[in-house]
């Protein structure tokens, strides 16, 4: 077997990656949901942003941080240059509902952090920390911040279309960031989501593939939102 076709066999079957190019199941962190489970759209944006391909100073509504946080790659990805940053993304194609336990899951890179959610702008502010998957993705730990909407006091079957995902570090002394890659809604209008914890990932095989630095983002100095 040479190398192009173990590591796609190790991809199949291991979180972090769209396993299934022919179906619509994507397995991210442990995590499966179907591909229309994702938030595809940016409906609004504050701050500026930088890229993994190390441009900054990006609007977020534009098309290269657009694409990096509602594509299905973990390895694409965006963190905030400013503490009052934020992005507002929605869900255009489906709605993520409330239901039995965790309903969103925020995956991001490198050390685990902090994101400040609110459902509606100037709405209650809830700061959820995310926490390593155990994959690696570009050399990289993926980690996830999971999300109840019952904490945010809707019922169970309420469902929302948006959210607004504060960027910048909660607290002056925490001197990072997240660098968000995707949000998934786990209970959706979509067939059938699964949310169901799969196997350890064999991502160590490709760890050696990314050289990008994340660490630029982990040495900023934030402001409280
Ligand atoms: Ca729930
Ligand atoms: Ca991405």
């Amino acid at each position: 077997m040479n190398k192009v076709v173990l590591l796609a066999f190790c991809a199949a079957f291991t979180g972090g990656y769209h396993t299934n190019a022919s179906a619509s199941l994507l397995n991210v962190g442990g995590f499966a949901f179907d591909s229309t489970a994702l938030a595809d759209d940016v409906i609004s944006g504050h701050g500026k942003f930088c890229t993994d391909a190390g441009s900054c100073g990006k609007r977020g509504t534009s098309e290269s941080v657009v694409r990096r946080v509602t594509d299905a790659l973990p390895g694409s990805y965006v963190f905030a240059q400013s503490g009052e940053a934020y992005l507002e993304l929605g869900f255009t194609n489906n709605v993520a509902y409330n239901g039995e336990g965790y309903d969103l899951a925020l995956f991001e890179l490198g050390l685990p952090d902090y994101f400040t959610i609110s459902l509606e702008k100037h709405g209650e502010k809830q700061v959820v920390s995310s926490y390593a998957t155990g994959d690696r993705v570009k050399g990289y730990d993926l980690n996830v911040g999971l999300i109840d909407l019952s904490d945010w006091g809707l019922n169970l079957g309420d469902s929302i279309s948006s959210l607004i995902i504060g960027m910048g570090s909660v607290d002056p002394t925490i001197r990072t960031t997240p660098s968000l890659s995707l949000v998934a809604a786990l209970h959706t209008t979509a067939p059938d989501v699964a949310n169901v914890p799969l196997p350890a990932s064999a991502l160590l095989f490709l760890t050696g593939l990314g050289t990008l630095s994340l660490r630029r983002n982990k040495d900023f100095t934030r402001t409280v939102i």
